[in-house]
């Protein structure tokens, strides 16, 4: 039998972006990485609220209860953007990961990804719900050519812009050793997986080292998004009590941060809103 080993959770604004939209979640053993867009506050807005959302009571378990929590989430954010006019059009990501008796459940919209490393091999667990992913699946551009399509930000799914949302989701069975990676795509767009599995291996014994590491190899490339992690590995049971967790939406990016990050701009790159709303939403910047 497995359990739950550490976990962490590591968010920066990353080297372009003043404000950072994503948020996130490590409170074992629940795990999240929400990557919110739209104008004015709005990114930053839609992913606290779901993360936020992610504390709700829901009924069922596995699977069944990660996507419930998702679709409550969705709900959540889609009602505020209703309320709130500074938040009309937001929408975010989110990967959502439970664990419970020794398999972890996935469910997830958007980009934000979901890794496994296990036995020293990296592998995505999740399909980015993404212009350029689906480009790829059905073979109209390779995946080296997505990886610099200049659309390669525009997703085709996201919570918050209609009142149901469709939810991927499916399980793994964990075995003691792995390690689970949820980031944001300010990780995956500025590191490969074959990077990310070079820098983490070495530092598997401290993951707040390996998620450091991660944002600064993101920064080192560019940093063009906000980069966020969220590791938590499998160990055998009994071998070590579960870290104590915290659900973090992140701090807000305050001004007087400005004179430590090298020349913030408002670089702002449009993203989709789901597929059924495309063509009516111009969302922007996550
Ligand atoms: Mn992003």
């Amino acid at each position: 039998m497995s359990a739950l080993g550490q976990s962490t959770g590591l968010s920066h604004p990353g080297r372009r972006r003043r404000r950072n939209e994503d948020a996130w979640v490590c409170h074992p053993p629940l795990f999240a990485v929400a990557d919110g867009m739209g104008g004015a506050r709005g990114g930053e807005i839609a992913s606290r609220v779901a993360a936020t959302a992610l504390g709700e009571t829901v009924d069922g378990s596995g699977e069944a209860r990660v996507v419930a929590l998702i679709q409550e989430a969705n709900r959540q954010v889609y009602e505020r953007a209703r309320e709130d006019s500074d938040a009309s059009g937001m929408g975010t990501t989110i990967t959502v990961a439970l664990f419970e008796d020794g398999i972890v459940s996935i469910g997830h919209v958007g980009d934000s990804r979901a890794y496994l490393i296990r036995d020293r091999k990296v592998d995505q667990l999740t399909e980015d719900h993404s212009l350029v992913a689906e480009l790829v699946r059905t073979g109209r551009l390779s995946p080296e050519e997505a990886e610099s399509h200049p659309q390669r930000s525009v997703i085709t799914r996201a919570l918050g812009t209609d009142p149901d949302v469709d939810v991927d989701s499916f399980s793994v069975e964990a075995k003691p050793g792995d390690l689970f990676l949820i980031c944001s795509d300010g990780l995956t767009s500025m590191v490969g997986d074959e990077e990310i599995l070079e820098v983490v291996e070495p530092r598997r014994e401290d993951l707040n080292e390996a998620a450091k590491e991660l944002v600064n190899a993101a920064n080192r490339s560019g940093g063009e998004d906000n980069i966020t992690v969220v590791f938590f590995e499998v160990v055998e049971d009994g071998a070590q009590a579960a870290a104590p967790g915290e659900t973090k939406p992140m701090p807000r990016a305050s001004s007087p941060r400005r004179n430590t990050r090298p020349s913030p701009t408002s670089a702002c790159r449009p993203r989709g809103s789901s597929s059924r709303s495309r063509s009516s939403r111009a969302s922007c910047c996550s």
